[in-house]
């Protein structure tokens, strides 16, 4: 391991770099796209299109431009930009530069970015001025203030007293990349279960791979228009064939500002939207904005759905509803990528959660001792293969808990697998709420929790919701009586916390149950929570 990043073992790298791996890097795809499709529209914002030749230059000068204020190969930076046409410009000149995003989302507030700053030891933060009514200089002012490596902080909009990428363009500049394709490219979020987030470290290789048996699944090619309403950065609408898919089959990428019916159904009519990938409670407020409205939706071809488990009930109403193809996606930012396929028979799209992409994608069940199960039973996933990581980002002694010794990540994630390979979830091992398909690590929330001081223990738990999936209860020990819910969920929105973690639900107790070996009970507090709900709503 050097500098942080964890080595491939060489058989299996050399295996892969032969089988697999297209020996591209995202800058050499992007001139080459930019040869083929010159004028032909790749990216199109609401306020801003870009055909894959003003990309192409964009990404160049915007590379000179950020090489002459000092940024070097190997340096990371934090990137927290909306669905916009700036996200692209910015992060294809990182990937010419050899600088590695750290992809945060819009969502994220003070105690994530200063953390990947400062973990990351990034060289600089790259954010829109305002975006959602969020001011995101206010947070850039914080975050500087206590992390002396961020140098720079650059701007898209109004900077202040902030660098302006307006004025980060070298007009006219070509650019002449120093990347190879086993370089590492970026470094993604994981969901988290101990701790802080994790980063993820893709290589242009692995991640191109991933991009490439996409596209082949999913039928990409440059006909395709695909419509982006979850958050950009995040690893399945940027990968899955997502945006990098999209203009790696030199398709068109239509940007939508949020999920909304009224945002997006407008746009798949004007644009004649092919695809598009949403979490399910998306597809739930689709379903029963369908009923009411009349937009023509009739160019969208697949809706896919993942992120989070779809419920079968509503897997049913989906291509009725939208005459098009369900296609179910369980991925992960660690690698691993699983499809239904597009002529899958129904039982198969309504109830699983497909098979892998890749032929040399490797899956493991296996019960607590890590022994491996029969077919369709129950056990943990672990996986190995051309496009999963073999180590976290500075993950230390993390990493020898999330990987096998022979190199298979430990997913969490419990489910069986059938004779032909097709995945269903069935629940989940590690210890993670799932709200919606935005994942919430209880330790982190539990940590700061403990910091405050009437806090004496935490414990967050999943409870049931019929919209999001899961919703996240905190139970708290109080050192004190008369702790009020509100005051707890204040003071984690003010040390900076993204609102998604805030606890839904908090309920105050004298004790934990606890597990025969003296740990927290979890499964007991998931029991007392969710009785708790269904006699509410008897009553
Ligand atoms: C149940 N759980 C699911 C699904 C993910 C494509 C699609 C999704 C992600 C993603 C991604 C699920 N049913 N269909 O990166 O490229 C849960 C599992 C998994 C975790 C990963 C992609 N799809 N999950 O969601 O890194 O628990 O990636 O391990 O955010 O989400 O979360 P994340």
């Amino acid at each position: 391991m050097t500098s942080g990043f964890p080595t491939w073992p060489e058989e299996l790298f050399h295996f892969y770099e032969k089988e697999c791996w297209t020996n591209e890097t995202f800058g050499s795809m992007l001139k080459d796209r930019a040869k083929t499709y010159g004028e032909k529209i790749a990216i199109k914002s609401n306020t801003k299109e870009l055909s894959y030749r003003e990309l192409d230059q964009k990404a160049d000068e915007l590379a000179a431009g950020f090489q002459k204020l000092g940024l070097k190969k190997g340096d990371k930076v934090v990137l927290q930009l909306p669905n916009e046409a700036e996200f692209f410009e910015v992060c294809f000149a990182l990937f010419r530069l050899g600088v590695l995003p750290v992809f945060a989302l819009p969502s994220h507030r003070y105690s994530e970015i200063q953390y990947f700053c400062e973990f990351a030891e990034a060289a600089a933060y790259i954010i829109y001025d305002k975006h959602g009514g969020y001011d995101y200089r206010k947070l850039a002012r914080e975050v500087q203030k206590e992390t002396p490596s961020l140098k720079h902080v650059i701007v898209v909009g109004e900077a202040e007293e902030f660098l302006s990428l307006s004025d980060m363009y070298e007009k006219g500049a070509s650019f002449t990349e120093d990347v190879e394709p086993n370089d590492f490219a970026f470094l993604q979020l994981s969901g988290g279960s101990t701790g802080r987030s994790k980063l993820i470290p893709r290589m242009h290789n692995d991640y191109i791979y991933s991009l490439v048996k996409s596209n082949e699944i999913c039928g990409m090619n440059e006909d395709s228009v695909y419509l982006t309403v979850l958050p950009v950065a995040h690893n399945y609408p940027l990968s899955s064939p997502g945006v990098l898919g999209t203009l790696y089959g030199g398709g068109k990428v239509v940007l939508a500002r949020d999920p909304s019916p009224d945002e997006a159904f407008a746009l798949i009519e004007k644009e004649n939207v092919t695809i598009t990938g949403v979490v399910p409670p998306v597809v739930l407020i689709w379903l029963e904005a369908r009923k009411t409205r009349n937009e023509d939706l009739s160019s969208l071809q697949v809706i896919q759905v993942g992120g989070a488990k779809l419920s079968a009930e509503a897997a049913k109403r989906i291509s009725p509803a939208f005459g098009c193809t369900l296609q179910q996606v369980y991925g992960m930012a660690e690698g691993l990528v699983n499809y239904t396929r597009l002529h899958d028979s129904d039982e198969r799209v309504i109830f699983t959660q497909g098979k892998p992409m890749s032929e040399y994608d490797e899956i493991r069940i296996v019960d607590e001792n890590d022994q491996i199960v029969g077919i369709s039973e129950v056990g943990e996933l672990l996986t190995r293969g051309p496009y999963t990581i073999q180590g976290y980002y500075k993950g230390g002694s993390h990493n020898e808990r999330a990987f096998t010794k022979d190199g298979f990540y430990r997913t969490g994630d419990l489910v069986k697998v059938d004779e032909e390979g097709y995945i269903t979830v069935e629940g989940r091992h590690k210890d993670q709420i799932n709200r919606g398909g935005e994942k919430i690590a209880a330790e982190e929330v539990e940590n700061h929790l403990l910091a405050h001081e009437d806090v004496y223990d935490a414990a967050i738990v999943s409870m049931p919701d019929p919209f999001l999936g899961e919703r996240s209860c905190a139970y708290i020990i109080p050192y004190r009586e008369g702790v009020k819910a509100a005051s707890l969920k204040k003071f984690l929105k003010e040390i900076g916390l993204a609102a998604f973690k805030i606890p839904d639900r908090i309920e105050f107790v004298q004790k934990f149950p606890q597990t025969p070996l003296g740990k927290v009970d979890k499964k007991s507090l998931r029991q007392m929570i969710e009785e708790k709900l269904n006699q509410q709503t008897l009553v």
